[in-house]
């Protein structure tokens, strides 16, 4: 008999994974978390339905959600990351020798704990001594936190469930008021191919815009997600991930990346008529 996780992109597309072995499965407060094993993806996270990361295209994303804005500023010292619970992104952060501190806010334990048994991988460097964790919703620490970051990475699900309050204007704006005058904002952009990833795409872009005096999306491609064409958002107080992008300093910290480099940085930003359309007029 044959196994198979399947997802329904849309109503009408429906995306599926051969499972060779269910490696986890748990009910948290907060969400349904399954970790599979694939011969063709290897390893797999799904939160409520929906594929987090494959162990064969996290690099991907990983990649394009640190490796952007670090090189846009490689002087960072202090990130938040909020979501993220898998690791993979704090795992790309702890690369940076001159990064003093990061505080990851995540808000589901269950995620980290059994990420950490079954997709090491990613949750390696999770125990690194500048990592503080805290098992919080983000949209509460965010409103309470008096610290300053000079990044903040939103490294979350999509806007339902828990993931909601991240999508929000009056996230947003506590993100602003805890980055320093030279701070820049990642943040999960949804997609701008199918119409209801788009929507939610569109609604954060708007709301990002008139808040930061620099706003962009960047793109990048990730097999499992729906369409494959996927978005990050870049908002800053200062620093404009083109203008001010000096390769040659993130070339200089000698560096390994497996998609990241400086040509696919510039090239990130350049988008596509029909999605240069949606950002220019959320
Ligand atoms: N690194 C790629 C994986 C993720 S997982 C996103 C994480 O965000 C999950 O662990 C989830 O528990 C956490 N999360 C959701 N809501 C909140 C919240 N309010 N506060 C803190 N953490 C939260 C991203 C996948 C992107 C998928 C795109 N389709």
């Amino acid at each position: 008999m044959e196994l198979w996780y399947t997802q329904p992109q849309t109503d009408n597309i429906r995306f599926s994974i051969k499972v060779k072995e269910e490696l986890f499965s748990g009910k948290s407060p907060y969400q349904q978390i399954n970790i599979f094993d694939s011969d063709e993806m290897g390893r797999f996270l799904i939160i409520d339905g929906i594929v987090m990361l494959t162990s064969k295209d996290e690099f991907i994303y990983h990649d394009m959600i640190v490796h952007v804005p670090m090189a846009t500023n490689p002087d960072v010292k202090k990130v938040l990351v909020i979501g993220g619970g898998d690791g993979g992104t704090v795992r790309e952060l702890t690369r940076y020798a001159g990064i003093e501190k990061i505080d990851m806010v995540e808000i589901d334990r269950m995620v980290v704990e059994a990420c950490q048994k079954y997709l090491p991988l990613t949750a390696s460097k999770l125990n690194d001594k500048r990592v503080q964790l805290h098992f919080e919703n983000g949209m509460e620490f965010v409103r309470r936190s008096k610290e300053k970051y000079d990044l903040i990475i939103v490294d979350s699900t999509d806007p339902i469930g828990p993931g909601e309050g991240l999508f929000t204007m009056e996230f947003y704006k506590c993100c602003f008021n805890l980055l320093s005058e030279d701070g820049i904002l990642v943040n999960q952009c949804e997609s701008p191919f199918y119409e209801k990833n788009a929507k939610e795409m569109r609604k954060a872009v708007k709301k990002i815009k008139s808040l930061f005096p620099i706003s962009k999306v960047y793109q990048y491609n990730m097999p499992t997600y729906p369409s494959g064409h996927w978005l990050f958002g870049f908002a800053s107080k200062k620093y404009d991930p083109i203008k001010d992008f000096k390769p040659e300093k993130w070339e200089a910290l000698g560096l390994e990346t497996k998609y990241y480099n400086t040509d696919v940085h510039i090239g990130s930003f350049m988008l596509p008529t029909y999605v240069r359309k949606m950002v220019e007029n959320p």
